[in-house]
């Protein structure tokens, strides 16, 4: 019997896309479980951490914390690079998107009024994401081959990147003569037939 996955989170992409995108990539079914907000306070204390995504596999085992999820299923599906050297090229790059995400994530859903959130985007543009696209550049530069952001095939770094930049309103931010590497990872990846397929048909969401 094949495994039973069920990913579940809110109805957007954030913290969940990348393992929905894993899934895809990989081309393993899973169930794409998603709650309305007015569902979650009688969920929240059935969550290992009262907090989303959670993944559940064959019912039983629970996984919780976005990162650990994601790093999970590229492991299980070979979509976490080849040997040690690779898989912690793997783990830098997701770990530098977090420096972009984290930050994102706190002015965007921030209390701060819609003229200050404009400030503080502005700022993320011009400091933030080039210090991290320069970080994460570097680290493709190291590895990256025929298109990929770690080795010579399709890992979980590539699918972030495309997934975070994403989150972060940055995908049409990557300019090719100055993140050559980032650039074509996310041409590449979106290029990939399964997750081509993906992006089409997938449901369309604000964040
Ligand atoms: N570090 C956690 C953060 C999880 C998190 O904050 N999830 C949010 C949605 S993006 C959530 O569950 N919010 C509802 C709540 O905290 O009650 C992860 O990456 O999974």
């Amino acid at each position: 019997m094949p495994t039973k996955y069920k990913l579940t989170y809110f109805n957007g992409r954030g913290r969940a896309e990348l393992s929905r995108m894993i899934f895809n990539a990989a081309g393993v079914k899973f169930e794409d479980d998603r709650v309305e907000f007015s569902q979650w306070p009688q969920l929240k204390a059935g969550t290992p951490q009262g907090s989303l995504p959670v993944l559940e596999i064959d019912g039983k085992k629970r996984i919780c914390q976005s990162f650990a999820v994601a790093r999970y299923l590229g492991r299980e599906f070979k979509l976490y690079g080849k040997g040690n050297s690779e898989m912690v090229m793997v783990d830098q790059i997701l770990d530098t998107l977090l420096d972009m995400f984290t930050p994102y994530v706190t002015i965007a859903f921030g209390k701060d009024s819609e003229e200050e959130k404009k400030k503080k985007f502005e700022e993320f543009d011009t400091n933030t994401l080039p210090t991290v696209l320069g970080n994460i550049e570097k680290l493709v530069a190291e590895t990256g081959k025929k298109g990929f952001a770690v080795g010579d095939s399709l890992t979980v770094a590539d699918l972030a990147l495309y997934v975070y930049l994403e989150n972060c309103n940055a995908l049409t931010k990557v300019p090719k003569d100055k993140y050559p590497g980032i650039a074509s990872s996310l041409e590449t990846t979106a290029k990939q037939p399964k997750v081509a397929a993906y992006l089409k048909t997938r449901q369309q969401t604000p964040f």
